[in-house]
C-alpha cells in the first residue's frame, strides 16, 4: 500500500443514463473508500516502543480525515451561478438554445476543474456522478454535432476510470420512472444511451446495471482494486 501523502487521488467518473443507480454507486463507493483507509499506526511510525496505540479519532477529526481519504462530486453542480442556470433550465422554468445549455454544462465543469485538480494533487479520490460524456451524449441526442458538443470538453481533466452503469431505459422506467425534468423521457433516453456506447474508450468499465446494489458496490470496489485507484 502506498501512502497517500505521496501519491494524487484517484479521478473516478460514472457515467450512464437518468435512473440507472449511478448516484448510489458513487456513495457507496465513497463510503467505502473512506472506511477502507488506514491510519498509519504511530507504531509504524517508530514511535513508542513497548506501547499500545489506539487509532481512535474523536468524530470531528474523523470527518476531517474522511473528507481528505474520498469526496464525492456531482455534475451538474447546480450551486454555482451556472449550475442555477442548467438548473433552471432542467426544471423547465427557463428555455435556452440547445447550443447555449451545452456550453453552460461545459462550463460548469470548467469552472470547478483547479478546484478538481488541486483536490487530487492534495491525495484526496474524487468519485464523480456524471462529466463530460453526458455532456456529449444527452446533446448530441438532441442532434447537436458530435465533433462540436466534443470540443468545449476538450482539455479538462481525463479521468482513471469511467463506470458507466448500463441499463435498457425501458428498465430504467420500471424502477419507479422518470422525474419532471427535461430529457427524462424514454425515447430520448435511449438516444443518449446509443450515443454513450458510441463513446466508450479504454478507461470504461461498463457494469449491467440491472444487478443488485451490493452486487454492483463489489465489482465496482473489486474493479477499482485491481486498477490500482485505491490507496
Ligand atoms: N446532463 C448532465 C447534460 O445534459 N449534460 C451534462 O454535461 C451533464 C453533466 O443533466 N438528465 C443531464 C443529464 C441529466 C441531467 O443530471 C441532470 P442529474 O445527474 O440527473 O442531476
Ligand atoms: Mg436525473
Amino acid at each position: 500500500p502506498t501512502d497517500a501523502s505521496t501519491r494524487r487521488g484517484a479521478f473516478i467518473v460514472f457515467e450512464g443514463c437518468d435512473r440507472a443507480g449511478k448516484s448510489t454507486q458513487a456513495a457507496k463507493l465513497v463510503e467505502y473508500l473512506q472506511k477502507r483507509h488506514k491510519q498509519p499506526s504511530l507504531k509504524s511510525l517508530g514511535v513508542g516502543v513497548g506501547e499500545t496505540f489506539t487509532n481512535n479519532l474523536k468524530e470531528s477529526e474523523t470527518m476531517t480525515d474522511k473528507a481528505k481519504v474520498a469526496q464525492l462530486w456531482k455534475f451538474p453542480d447546480r450551486t454555482t451561478h451556472i449550475g442555477k442556470m442548467i438548473d433552471g433550465y432542467l426544471k423547465n422554468t427557463k428555455d435556452l438554445d440547445d447550443h447555449v445549455v451545452h456550453l453552460l454544462f461545459s462550463a460548469n465543469r470548467w469552472e470547478c476543474m483547479t478546484a478538481i485538480k488541486n483536490i487530487l494533487l492534495s491525495g484526496t479520490t474524487l468519485v464523480v456522478d456524471r462529466y463530460a460524456y453526458s455532456g456529449v451524449a444527452f446533446s448530441a441526442a438532441k442532434d447537436l454535432d458530435i465533433n462540436w458538443c466534443k470540443s468545449s470538453d476538450i482539455g479538462l481533466l481525463t479521468p482513471d476510470i469511467v463506470f458507466f452503469m448500463d441499463l435498457e431505459p425501458e428498465e430504467a422506467v420500471k424502477r419507479g420512472g422518470y422525474g419532471k425534468e427535461r430529457y427524462e423521457k424514454l425515447e430520448f433516453q435511449k438516444k443518449a444511451r446509443k450515443i454513450f456506447l458510441d463513446l466508450k474508450d479504454s478507461s470504461w468499465k461498463v457494469l449491467d446495471a440491472r444487478q443488485t446494489i451490493p452486487e454492483l458496490h463489489q465489482q465496482i470496489f473489486e474493479t477499482a482494486e485491481e486498477n490500482n485507484l485505491i490507496i
